[in-house]
């Protein structure tokens, strides 16, 4: 019996040290101590001692049980500190290492104008309004003192989707809509896309972007747009700038006219990217047509206003020297990546 007890614990001592998970250490566990473990099975053959021998084995067996649990328990600690180490071996990770690069998005060159121009117009008090690309042929043409007859709607060759329902040749629809559900001080811009069934070259595309500004209030005279006009064309191209204005007809506008810039390349003397003319022709603008204001919900008798339309892709191809307005559509990222 000493020769086994002696044979379990040189036995366990082994198998302990071959032991590389916890479950296998459990496995022994029970294998050794357990009820019917290696070690229980001896203790129940000590009833066939004899007295004198039972003490002697009884203190071995003891020293067999006290061995095993303090190997399982130094054991156990050794696998955990191993366990623990090659968890931290496998996801070490390298904070000094480059990150995977992404490319930085950048605002689109209409983008870029478009914000400037809400910018200036914010700054002067004014609100942003917005209305539907598919508009009623009520707002885009009726209400704006176009009727059904006139020149405009063959020129400006609209997109049908019904009779009377269309994709909006202007953004004013948005100003119509707007005096019809605010009442004066309007202070507003209309920024927005625009769709005419032209054929796409180097400087026209069905689709385009305008934006409109409307100022109605009591005693709004040409002084307000000149001045107002003047003062955000100084903040877009720069305060040297020299601006006129020429008189024109536009249907929703009575006077109408157009505001020219004293062209930056020859300083009024005519060259070739003002066409010999000196001048460039940045924006269409008048007074609010009394019928308009009327069709708006606003008594024309009371109130006055003035009302400016002017292209953005016009714009952004002066300022960053663009000659073909394709490019703007066409998400070229070597066009792109230069704003
Ligand atoms: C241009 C000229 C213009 C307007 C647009 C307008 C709007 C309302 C009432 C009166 Cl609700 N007028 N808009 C007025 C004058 C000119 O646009 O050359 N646009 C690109």
């Amino acid at each position: 019996m000493k020769q086994q007890l002696e044979e379990i614990r040189k036995t366990a001592e082994r198998e302990l040290l071959a032991a590389t998970r916890p479950a296998e250490l459990e496995e022994l566990r029970v294998k050794l101590l357990g009820k019917k473990g290696e070690l229980t099975a001896i203790l129940k053959q000590m009833g066939g001692l004899s007295a004198a021998e039972r003490p002697e084995v009884g203190r071995l067996a003891n020293e067999a049980r006290a061995f095993i649990e303090q190997q399982l328990a130094e054991r156990g600690e050794q696998l955990h500190a191993l366990q623990t180490n090659a968890r931290l071996l496998s996801e070490r990770l390298d904070v000094t290492m480059p990150g995977t690069h992404r490319g930085l998005g950048k605002k689109h060159p209409l983008t870029i104008v478009l914000d400037e121009i809400k910018a200036i117009f914010i700054g002067m008090g004014f609100e942003i309004a917005q209305g539907p690309e598919v508009e009623l042929d009520y707002y885009n043409f009726e209400a704006l003192n176009i009727p059904k007859n006139h020149p405009a709607r063959d020129t400006q060759d609209t997109f049908y989707v019904t009779d009377n329902i269309l994709l909006r040749t202007q953004t004013s629809p948005m100003q119509i809509r707007y005096m019809e559900s605010h009442r004066p001080p309007i202070r507003i811009i209309a920024p927005g896309r625009v769709y005419r069934s032209d054929p796409l070259d180097a400087t026209h595309s069905p689709l385009f972007h305008q934006i409109e500004a409307l100022v109605v209030d009591r005693g709004i005279t040409m002084s307000d747009l000149k001045g107002t006009l003047e003062a955000f064309t100084k903040e877009l191209y720069g305060s040297d700038v020299k601006v006129r204005f020429r008189p024109h007809h536009f249907p929703f506008t009575e006077p109408s006219c157009e505001m020219d810039i004293m062209c930056f390349s020859c300083h009024g003397a005519g060259c070739r990217l003002c066409k010999g003319e000196g001048w460039i022709e940045v924006l269409g603008c008048g007074m609010v047509h009394p019928k308009v204001l009327q069709n708006g919900g606003v008594d024309p008798e009371l109130y006055s206003g003035f009302a400016v339309g002017m292209g953005l892709e016009r714009i952004a191809m002066r300022r960053f020297n663009i000659n073909d307005i394709r490019l703007f559509y066409e998400n070229d990222l070597r066009f792109l990546n230069q704003f």
